[in-house]
Formats: C-alpha cells, sequence, structure tokens
C-alpha cells in the first residue's frame, strides 16, 4: 500500500519548508518510496477525524496498510526501518545514528522553538529583553557543542543517516533566522543535506502545495 501522509493545506511558512511535514517528505524521498499527502486545514486538524490520527491536532501523520503514526521522529524511524539507505546495518552505527535523531528532537531542538516562540508572542513583557538574552545562550551553548562535536566531519556519525536528516531539519529553523552565522562548519553541514536530490524533490514538493494554496488550486 501507498502510504499516506498529512500536510498543512496552505503552510504559514509560506513554502519555506520549516514545518515538519518536510521531514517524512524528505525521509521518503531518500528511501524511494512514492507516497500520497492529505492536505488538511487547521479546522480539518481539529475535527474528529484527523484527532483519532494525532491526538493533538498536528501535521505530519502516516498511515501505512493498518498501521497510523504521529510524531515526526516515530515516523522517519518507521520508514528508516522499514527501508534501506537511512540507518546504517552495523547494529552499534545503527544505534549511534538513532541517538542523533533523538538529540536533535530532545536536544536541540527544544531552545530552538523555545526561542522562536518567545519572540513571537512575549515581545511585549518588560522582561521580554532579558528572557530573549537568555534563550539566545541556551541555543548558541547547544550549536557551539553540536559544530565542535561535528568538527570537519561531512555527517554526524560516518555516512548520511535519519540522525542528520533530523539534525539538519532542526537546524534549517535557526539557519532561516541567520543563527548559524557563527559556526560555518553547521551552515556547510545543512547547506550539503540540501543539496541531496531527495531534499530537493521533498522541499520542491511542499512548495508546490503552498503555491497551488494561494491559486486556490489544491484539490
Ligand atoms: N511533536 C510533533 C511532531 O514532531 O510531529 C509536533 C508536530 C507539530 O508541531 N506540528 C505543527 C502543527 O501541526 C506543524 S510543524 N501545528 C498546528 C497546531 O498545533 O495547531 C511546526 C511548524 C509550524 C509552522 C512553521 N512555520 O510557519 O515556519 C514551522 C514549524
Amino acid at each position: 500500500m501507498t502510504p499516506i501522509m498529512t500536510a498543512f493545506e496552505a503552510s504559514p511558512d509560506r513554502g519555506r519548508g520549516l514545518a515538519r511535514d518536510m521531514r517524512v517528505r524528505w525521509a521518503l524521498e531518500e528511501v524511494g518510496q512514492p507516497y500520497y499527502v492529505r492536505l488538511v486545514s487547521f479546522a480539518e486538524m481539529k475535527q474528529p477525524e484527523h484527532l483519532a490520527r494525532q491526538p493533538f491536532g498536528q501535521i505530519p501523520t502516516y498511515e501505512e496498510a493498518g498501521l497510523v503514526l504521529f510524531e515526526c521522529g516515530a515516523i522517519v524511524l518507521h520508514i528508516a526501518d522499514r527501508h534501506p539507505g537511512l540507518l546504517p546495518a552495523d547494529p552499534d552505527a545503527r544505534s549511534r545514528a538513532i541517538a542523533w535523531l533523538i538529540c536533535a528532537l530532545n536536544t536541540i531542538e527544544p531552545p530552538v522553538v523555545e526561542r522562536e516562540v518567545a519572540l513571537m508572542i512575549e515581545r511585549d513583557k518588560p522582561w521580554f529583553e532579558e528572557r530573549a538574552r537568555m534563550l539566545d545562550e541556551r541555543v548558541k551553548r547547544r550549536l557551539g557543542q553540536l559544530s565542535e562535536r561535528l568538527g570537519e566531519g561531512q555527517w554526524l556519525d560516518g555516512k548520511f543517516s535519519a540522525g542528520d536528516l533530523m539534525m539538519v531539519e532542526v537546524l534549517r529553523r535557526p539557519a532561516a533566522f541567520n543563527l548559524l552565522e557563527d559556526w560555518p562548519n553547521l551552515q556547510a553541514y545543512v547547506a550539503r543535506a540540501q543539496t541531496r536530490p531527495a531534499f530537493e524533490r521533498a522541499f520542491a514538493a511542499q512548495k508546490a502545495v503552498f503555491e497551488a494554496s494561494q491559486l486556490g488550486e489544491n484539490p
């Protein structure tokens, strides 16, 4: 059965590919698995039909035969587990790649998202400047540590893996706000990943959805 994933009918990122459906699209493109996309509006995401797939009314979700999954990390790991190409065959290397995927979601992404949310909704608070400085420091500390570990490496642990896919996806958000400038190796890492044909196909597909939404052309 061809898997079905969900994505925003009209992404608030306006086609910049920063929403988490990109992670699933990219993983599917890397392993060469064709897929369908069910586009959902914000209203549809909160309806029982979508809540049965994603209890929090969010995208992405993933359906394949009888399996229904949510959480982009679980979906990418599922795809990587069922197809060759995103996880090494060697068991120890496989575990390390999974560790990097979890690190991206658990160690790097939380301070990045917390900073972004604060910038969006706390600007008018009297304590904003002090909090923004603290959040900036937290993000920078993590990026500095990651940069140190990556060093001159092409990827985080040998060959490109699901760990790199997730880490690059997380870093694309600070990269979009020019926050990687202090770490040229992280900038190069993100740029290198974005030249992968699978990334380019995934990016073009989500961008086409946004452009069609502007013309009222999505089904
Ligand atoms: N933990 C879940 C996962 O990893 O799958 C989180 C999923 C999630 O945050 N989904 C977001 C969503 O559905 C879209 S990706 N939000 C709607 C809602 O909660 O009602 C987050 C996102 C949204 C928008 C931008 N952007 O505009 O740049 C970037 C990222």
